[in-house]
């Protein structure tokens, strides 16, 4: 039988299936990406999987009671098997009643998610173009990825361009920088991944380019890997979160040498009186020198003294990953890097600067995308009600409170309904065992999900969707080089649906029918939505895409974009007719708006405010626990793939620490070991190595929440039963995921196999 192609991509890049007889036979990575991603082969794993949610089913206590049911029964209940007429009857109804009983508010749709990377059946989009024809939800504001650092950026720079894609490109940092400094860091194992997929992988190419030219590159980071080895950085293990004094000490030093650039302060920053005066001790009698800044990071004070001159007599560049800002207090290292650059006083030119958010993903730092991304419209929201996207447990354990955000007062709604299309919390949300308390409030949950995860195992409604390549849909997104088609590669598995398809079917039980679809079908929707970017990008610049017919077939069409862009250099060059949008109209260094607020944690300034949690106040026993992405997967999508699998050992997530901790702790490497916080506890298996920090334990994400009825300890390694829930500050209200002490102990009970106790568990809740 022949084998046929089919051009697809995910988050992690573009690839071609090839398929015989409706089985994967094979994975080609696209032929222009010169780096594809070892993730694309796990993708064979959709078709095949035993976790996979195959019919539409219901909670059995909820589809007895409906809203009065056991809520204690979520996680616990077998589900019944129903059809398609029945779910979506069940999901109008509960709509409606919601909806006349308590107002539209009280249903949660925030859906937070990277579910796939098509624009035509993207879940949370769909979810909330169906709910705005029928009176809105309350809804989420920032991500995961980025809250506390957008936040704190749109008062200081007027937006968050800096963090989103806008900074320099990197390749004015390879062709002017002289002196990098990279705080988390640039890695190729973040950079796999873009939201809306990226067709070339560029980092390398870059890093490759900056370590043949000898740029002196400084890695301040808990991990020695978070750069490739190759470049020949410097490693500066500092100690996690405490970054914001090192850049503060390093300002310090640059202000007692009397080599801050006053006239780029006083053309281009206000507040910068104050800033000094909080530097020099002025505010609390604390220099925040060399000296005083190795005490808190642990980095050598002659260190800091040398950078801090290096920084002004070179061109410098200092690059921040978004990880710096999901910490307490994390509005502080971005404002804090902004604040040292604008003292060394090179924002604006090539290769100068400070830049946010390089290469955590691939398109950051990549050429800047000009093009319109193609979507289908969410319609306007009809209620304006949301939470800072990190705050679910706060919202559904205290309905009614108070919460603040961005200098505002707001109030917690009284959610009865969740529906959550393309997101996995119990995955994602920190504190998994307060998780786990408050999603017992809700009357109802309603999971769109393909995969049977942790989520989807605590609802009550569950509706199959099909992967991506079960259907067609079209990529990209605003940091996209190019448009990517989606083929339709295998039949649908089971009885599951596209999410279009099943929002369709609900929006006719609603009645909005015509209005959702618009009289379009699949290929009509992407035809539309790719005809609309393809107008837009003659219209406006001029540019000429391949028409839609030659786009689906060669698989991909290339998009305008910029290179060789330099942050804020039109404002430099001249700050009165190119203001930012900020109080006034320059960079802020003390912010008006925030000394009115008088927070505590979160200052008229970028201060060193002491997280919750970290190793200044840690006693012997505890480690700082940094949960970061998974190098083979995309959070928790694809964990049993092959590149997942590869990442495990001993079929656990494998907890990194160096060789003296490892001893301290009598933890062999290979041993099973547990981890615990004041929060709860899971395995995991241990590895010694030598590119971890002394006092840290790496465990990434993504590993899915695998417990027993009686016992909450998690045996497959999920980091997230053990972080802290608590805002960045009252101001951003990020998540905290990388502030978290935890202990770590070899653990010898018996601990049963995750994966193959995670299987069980999904046939044990099945009504055959
Ligand atoms: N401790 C700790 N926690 C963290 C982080 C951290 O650094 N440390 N990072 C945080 C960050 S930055 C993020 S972005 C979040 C990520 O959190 P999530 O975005 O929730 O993680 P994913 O695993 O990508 O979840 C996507 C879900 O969508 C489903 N899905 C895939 N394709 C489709 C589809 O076509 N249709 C539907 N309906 N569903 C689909 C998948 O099966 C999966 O359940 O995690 C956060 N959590
Ligand atoms: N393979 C893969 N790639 C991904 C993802 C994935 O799941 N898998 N997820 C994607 C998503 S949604 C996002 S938002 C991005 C996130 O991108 P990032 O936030 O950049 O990624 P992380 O892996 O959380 O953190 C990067 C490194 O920062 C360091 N770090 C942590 N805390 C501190 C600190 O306090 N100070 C310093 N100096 N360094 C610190 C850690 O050593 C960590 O390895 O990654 C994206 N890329
Ligand atoms: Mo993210």
């Amino acid at each position: 039988m022949k084998v046929e192609r089919y051009a697809h991509c995910s988050h992690w890049g573009a690839y071609s299936i090839l398929v015989q007889n409706n089985e994967i036979v094979g994975i080609e990575p696209f032929e222009h990406d010169p780096a594809p991603s070892p993730i694309i082969d796990s993708v064979r794993e959709w078709a095949r999987s035993d976790r996979r949610i195959t019919q539409p089913m219901v909670r059995s206590g909820w589809l007895q009671s409906r809203e009065k049911s056991d809520r204690s029964r979520r996680g616990e209940d077998q589900f019944i098997p129903v059809t398609w007429e029945e779910v979506t009857n069940l999901v109008a109804d509960e709509i409606n009643r919601v909806s006349s009983n308590y107002g539209n508010e009280a249903i949660f749709a925030g859906s937070y998610g990277w579910t796939s990377c098509g624009r035509l059946h993207h879940a949370p989009s769909l979810l909330k173009r169906m709910l705005n024809l029928v009176g809105g939800y309350t809804g989420h504001v920032d991500t995961y990825s980025i809250a506390a650092g957008p936040t704190i950026l749109r008062h200081v720079l007027g937006d968050d361009a800096a963090c989103t894609g806008g900074s320099s490109t990197l390749d004015t940092v390879v062709e002017h920088t002289e002196t990098l400094i990279v705080f988390g860091g640039l890695s190729p194992r973040t950079a796999q991944n873009e939201a809306g997929s990226i067709a070339k992988h560029s980092l390398e190419s870059n890093l490759r380019k900056i370590a043949a030219k000898n740029i002196k590159v400084i890695l301040v980071s808990p991990l020695r890997d978070d750069l490739p080895e190759w470049v020949g950085a410097d490693w500066w293990p500092i100690r996690p979160n405490t970054d914001t004094a090192l850049m503060l000490g390093l300002a310090g030093e640059i202000l007692k040498s009397d080599s801050h650039d006053k006239a780029f302060l006083d053309r281009c920053t206000s507040g910068s009186d104050d800033f000094i005066n909080y530097l020099a001790g002025k505010k609390d009698c604390q220099y925040k020198d060399a000296a005083w800044a190795s005490s808190i990071t642990g980095i050598e004070q002659q260190s800091i003294r040398d950078l801090a001159k290096l920084l002004v007599s070179s061109r410098s560049m200092l690059t921040l990953s978004w990880s710096l800002q999901r910490a307490h207090h994390g509005e502080q290292p971005y404002w804090a890097g902004l604040a040292l650059a604008a003292m060394v006083g090179q924002i604006g030119l090539p290769g100068g600067g400070v830049g946010y958010g390089y290469a955590s993903l691939g398109g950051v730092g990549a050429p800047i995308s000009l093009s319109k991304s193609p979507s289908i419209s969410q319609f306007k929201r009809r209620i304006s009600s949301f939470i800072p996207v990190a705050r679910i447990s706060d919202m559904l354990l205290n309905p009614g409170a108070d919460f603040t955000y961005d200098g505002k007062q707001q109030v917690y709604p009284d959610i009865r309904l969740v529906y959550w299309a393309g997101g996995n919390p119990f995955h994602h949300h920190q504190d998994l065992n307060r998780l786990d308390v408050a999603w017992k409030k809700p009357e109802t949950i309603i999971v769109q999900d393909p995969m049977f995860t942790p989520t989807a195992l605590r609802a009550d409604i569950l509706l199959p969707a099909n992967t991506s390549i079960e259907r067609n849909d079209i990529a990209a997104s605003k940091r996209s080089d190019y448009v990517l088609a989606m083929h339709r590669a295998i039949d649908t598995v089971g009885e599951s649906k596209s999410d279009f398809d099943i929002f369709d079917a609900v929006a006719k039980k609603l009645g909005v029918h015509d209005e959702f679809n618009e009289g379009r079908n699949e290929i009509d929707w992407l035809r539309h939505m790719y005809n609309e970017t393809r107008t837009d990008a003659f219209d406006r610049l001029g540019f000429e895409m391949v028409d839609f017919d030659q786009f689906w077939k060669q698989g991909y069409a290339e998009c305008p974009m910029r290179s060789h862009h330099t942050y804020l250099r039109e404002f430099r060059e001249s700050p009165e007719l190119h203001q930012l949008k900020t109080e006034s109209g320059k960079i802020v260094l003390n912010s008006s708006v925030l000394a009115k607020l008088q927070y505590d944690d979160c200052l008229s300034h970028p201060a060193w405010l002491e997280p919750a949690e970290w190793l200044g106040n840690a006693d012997a026993t505890q480690l700082h626990l940094i949960s970061n992405q998974p190098a083979g997967r995309l959070h928790s999508q694809l964990e049993t793939g092959q590149a997942s699998l590869q990442m495990k050992r001993n079929g656990r997530e494998q907890a990194k620490i160096n060789a003296g901790d490892a001893r301290r702790l009598s933890i062999n490497d290979g041993d099973i070991v547990k981890l615990w916080s004041a929060r709860g506890a899971c395995l995991a298996t241990a590895t010694i190595v030598d590119t971890v920090s002394s006092g840290v334990v790496v465990l990434p994400t993504g590993a899915w929440l695998t417990t027993t009825a009686q016992n909450s300890l998690d045996f497959a390694g999920n980091p997230n039963t053990l972080t802290l829930d608590i805002g960045s500050s009252k101001f951003g209200q990020g998540c905290v995921a990388h502030t978290c002490l935890v202990n770590i102990a070899p653990y010898n009970e018996l601990a049963p196999d995750a994966m193959e106790y995670y299987k069980n568990l999904v046939d044990s809740k099945v009504v055959a």
